[in-house]
């Protein structure tokens, strides 16, 4: 963890006091993280524990030669969730990365690594 990442945090629990306006974390995600998946497509479904800003989120697919492709997401989904479908896939070793603005006005953002195999 960085010192900035380390002072946002800090801060983030010092703001919300863990009251309903609370950083965004992730609760579960499809694809796991470490998942080998066999389909062309991927259904990508990302829920968080508070509501997320869809609009001023993304998600972007790095591939085996590190170029980077920015998923459309799916307008459909609940408050609390990031919805996209990744298509086209070749075998090989991929990294979900996605970035979201929480209620508190705070960016979070991580990485789900994953792997097509068939
Ligand atoms: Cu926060």
């Amino acid at each position: 963890m960085g010192l900035f990442r380390l002072v946002s945090l800090v801060a983030c629990l010092a703001l919300t006091g863990g009251g309903a306006e609370a950083h965004a974390i992730v609760l579960n995600s499809t694809p796991r993280p470490d998942a080998i998946v066999s389909g062309r497509e991927l259904a990508i479904e990302i829920r968080f524990n508070s509501r997320i800003d869809a609009g001023r989120s993304h998600i972007k697919l790095f591939g085996r030669e590190g170029a980077a492709v920015s998923l459309p997401l799916d307008e459909s989904a609940s408050e609390d969730m990031l919805k996209a479908r990744a298509t086209g896939l070749a075998p090989g070793s991929y990294r979900l990365h996605w970035q979201t603005l929480s209620p508190d006005g705070h960016i979070s953002q991580g990485d789900i690594p994953f792997r097509v195999d068939r």
